[in-house]
């Protein structure tokens, strides 16, 4: 008789966070099906959600260290690789220095307790500011108009799924990334839920995607004009009165100088520019003026573009403009649990990018980072200040950012790589050490960042479904090289890691007189913590100090980590509920809708209006049953229609007499990919896949490698970035198209 059992678990795959049922057979995943009794989530799940035990058993999955011996890496114990690490790392150290080791974070630390809690204290812990991550790849254009805007570049703007009557999805594909930025399990079911009430959706993408043909209305622009068409609905908002910015009056300046600024771009203006009719943005302005609440959302099509900050900035000067920023069924924020307790609203030292710059492009900081785009370049050019070491946690920017033949080449030169990963790919090759993670299974689960972006406030908490069987689970890798870096060893006790930050953060709250622990004594606070291991007692902290926490006793209602765990289904807290001014943190205390960084970008959008371009603009697409680079190497999610394909309108293929094989040429390089001819393309746009390129030698995916793919990244040369956030521009870049061979 096999011992079945079932266990909870938040799905850690994407944005959705659905929680999971899974079937456990003899210590093995061996189904997962979508928990009914989840709060957030209801029993939905996707096509990788259900792959949960594949991947958790995947045998091409790292069970052990890696270590580099004779240039070859072969298995190790984790003593052994820690040691390793020790000297080589800091022998690196010793002679150039923390701030020589560059770091690269990928996407799965937006899901994992340890990229939340841990991974900042490596990077503290080197004093390093060749930080690097897949935001730059992503959403910091959002990130730095928010900062600008609202003073904290993490005040999310999340429409209002459940409520609003009229919904604008500008450059996403929901349906199948199942939503970014706005964490909403079963996207698909709440448009539709939208539809029943009598709501209406609008879908602006070059692509008739599978959103777009749920859409009331699709206009498809020319790729990389998303800002001059949102800059044309705000000019129509000022020219046909339609500004109401309701009850956010009193909290807003800077109204005149958009208005000003939006004067050169009617409709008609950038018509030519945008391929879409002046009409027909006249009507969406009025529309979205008329509705009784609306949306704007936009994503990575309105994000990675030559104008991601103007873009993702005008999304939310509409929501503004409207009246329907901060208001049910508008554009809110959400209230994470985790979040620190609300203050009051005061002014705030406000957002600043470029307050250092990359060394040898001299492109601005952002939060903190540096572009992706110029890691190779920070790598590969000798002088003061180079990379000498590589650390990469979740990453795999070989296939993620622009031209990955020269990050392939720069990693292979660097004198020490450490990369803490699952899987031997494309980018961990290189690493001298590789540590790997336990299965999900295996680990705890919290979105220390993902409530802060959900479209309903909840909590949940999965504990471990399966054992650790004596790996460490990666808050503790993480601690370890923390304790290296710390001078203490990575035999010391990474419980001092978690003591350390609890200390820190509860001296600095109970001297803050607006905490709601002002004034307590630390020890006390310390003593009352959660008896689990390290992570556990600092989410009971962040619980407890948050804005539904006991606030240690204080609040005897309040949320405890022993109350989110009584509650395995989670705790739903509510809809989302308006918080301006409160969030606000910009120097004038209000929202700032002209902030000058953006104002001073707006002559390059202008003069980009007037230019003509021939031949074909790519573009990127994701597909339902895939996870960017990573998750090619399942047999579940892998044939039929997840194929790294060109996809071109027939009209275009048959003009170049195109059939099977395309040849694809870029300001990068060229590709060769099979044509798959769709009338849903616009004509004059291509669109490839990313995350594909699984063809470089010394990986350990056998599937993936089996049907590799083309790397769409290398037909880009990573030299054009969004000036004010510095994120690569991966949509609308121009490449040629021609029949191969
Ligand atoms: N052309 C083009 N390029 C793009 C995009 C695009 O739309 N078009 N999208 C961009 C976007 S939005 C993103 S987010 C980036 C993603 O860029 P990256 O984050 O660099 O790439 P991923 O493919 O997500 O790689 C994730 C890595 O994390 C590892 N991993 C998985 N789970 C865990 C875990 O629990 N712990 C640890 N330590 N490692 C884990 C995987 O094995 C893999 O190596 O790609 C970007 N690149
Ligand atoms: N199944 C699956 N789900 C995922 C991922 C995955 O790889 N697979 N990746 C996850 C990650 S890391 C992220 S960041 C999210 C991304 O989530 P989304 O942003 O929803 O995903 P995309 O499919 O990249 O959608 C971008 C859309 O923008 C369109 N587009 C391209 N250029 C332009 C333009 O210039 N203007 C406009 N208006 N549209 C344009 C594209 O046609 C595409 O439909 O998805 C997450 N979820
Ligand atoms: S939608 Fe996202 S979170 Fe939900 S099951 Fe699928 S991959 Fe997991
Ligand atoms: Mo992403």
């Amino acid at each position: 008789m096999a011992d079945t059992r079932t266990a909870l678990r938040i799905c850690p795959f994407c944005e959705a966070t659905c929680g999971l049922t899974l079937t456990i057979d003899d210590g093995v995943v061996t189904a997962a099906r979508g928990d009914r009794d989840d709060v957030f989530s209801a029993g939905f799940i996707c096509p990788k959600g259900a792959s949960f035990g594949e991947l958790d058993n995947d045998p091409d999955r790292l069970t052990q260290p890696l270590i580099r011996r004779d240039g070859v890496l072969t298995e190790a114990t984790w003593d052994e690789a820690y040691a390793v690490v020790t000297e080589r790392l800091g022998a690196v150290i010793g002679a150039h220095g923390g701030s020589s080791v560059g770091v690269y974070l990928g996407n799965p630390n937006a899901h994992t307790i340890a990229g939340s809690l841990y991974a900042p204290l490596i990077i503290r812990g080197l004093g390093t500011r060749q930080v690097f991550s897949a935001s730059t790849l992503d959403q910091m254009p959002k990130h730095v108009a928010l900062g600008l805007m609202f003073g904290s570049a993490v005040a999310f703007t999340v429409p209002d799924l459940d409520r609003t009557d009229y919904l604008v999805i500008i450059g996403a594909n929901p349906l199948v990334s199942n939503g970014s930025l706005a964490t909403a399990a079963d996207f698909p079911g709440k448009l539709r839920a939208l539809h029943k009430r009598g709501g209406k959706l609008v879908v602006i993408d070059p692509a008739r995607t599978q959103t777009a043909k749920l859409a009331d209305r699709h206009l498809a622009p020319r790729p990389g004009t998303d800002a001059a068409l949102l800059f044309a609905i705000v000019h129509v908002l000022f020219e046909e009165d339609l500004v109401d910015l309701g009850r956010l009056a009193e909290h807003v300046t800077g109204v005149e100088q958009v208005r000003a600024l939006a004067d050169e771009f009617s409709p008609e203006a950038v018509a030519p520019a945008c391929g879409v009719g002046a009409d027909e943005i006249r009507e969406l302005a009025r529309e979205l003026a008329a509705a009784p609440t609306a949306a704007v959302y936009g994503r990575i099509g309105t994000s990675t573009v030559e104008f991601g900050t103007i873009g993702s900035w005008l999304v939310d000067v509409i929501n503004i403009l409207t009246g329907n920023l901060d208001r049910p069924g508008g554009a809110m924020f959400a209230l994470g649990a985790a979040a620190p307790a609300p203050r009051p609203p005061r002014p705030g030292r406000g957002f600043k990018t470029g307050r250092w710059a990359s060394r040898v492009s001299g492109y601005p900081e952002a939060l903190s980072e540096l572009p992706a785009a110029a890691l190779a370049e920070e790598i590969d050019t000798a002088g003061e200040g180079q990379i000498k070491a590589m650390i990469t946690i979740a990453g795999n920017p070989v296939l993620s950012a622009p031209d990955g033949d020269r990050l392939d080449r720069a990693l292979d030169s660097v004198e020490f790589m450490l990369s803490v990963d699952p899987y031997l790919n494309e980018t961990t090759r290189h690493a001298d050490v590789i540590l790997p993670p336990p299965p999900p299974a295996r680990s705890a689960h919290f979105d220390v960042a993902l409530n802060n972006l959900a479209v309903r406030n909840n909590v949940r908490y999965s504990s471990p479904a399966l054992p650790l069987d004596g790996r460490p689970d990666e808050p503790e890798i993480l601690s370890r090289l923390a304790l290296i870096l710390y001078g203490i060893g990575a035999d010391g006790d990474p419980a001092l890691v978690d003591a350390q930050v609890i200390a820190t953060t509860l001296a600095k709250e109970t001297a803050d007189p607006c905490s709601p622990v002002a004034g307590r004594d630390v020890d006390e606070l310390t003593a009352m913590l959660y008896p689990g291991p390290g992570y556990e007692r600092r989410l009971d902290m962040m619980l407890r100090l948050g804005p539904y926490g006991d606030a240690f006793g204080a609040r005897p209602d309040g949320l405890t980590m022993e109350r989110l765990k009584a509650s395995p289904h989670g705790i739903d807290l509510g809809p989302l509920q308006p918080r301006i001014p409160e969030i606000l943190r910009t120097p004038s205390g209000r929202i700032e809708l002209a902030p000058e960084p953006i104002v001073a970008d707006v002559a390059r959008l202008r003069d980009a209006l007037g230019r003509t371009a021939g031949g074909f603009l790519l573009i990127g697409r994701r597909h339902l049953r895939s996870n960017n680079s990573w998750m090619h190497n399942l047999p579940a999610l892998s044939g039929g229609s997840n194929r790294c394909t060109l996809q071109i309108h027939p009209d275009d293929a048959a003009d170049l007499g195109l059939t099977d094989i395309a040849v694809i040429k870029g300001p990068g390089g060229e590709l060769l990919a099979p044509v798959e001819v769709n009338d849903g393309m616009r004509r004059g746009v291509v669109s490839l896949p990313h995350g594909w390129g699984h063809d470089r030698g010394g990986t350990g995916q056998q599937l993936a490698a089996s049907r590799p793919g083309a790397n769409v990244n290398q037909l880009n040369d990573g030299t054009h970035l969004d000036p004010l956030s510095g994120t690569a521009v991966l949509n609308g870049i121009p490449v040629d198209i021609a029949p191969a061979g």
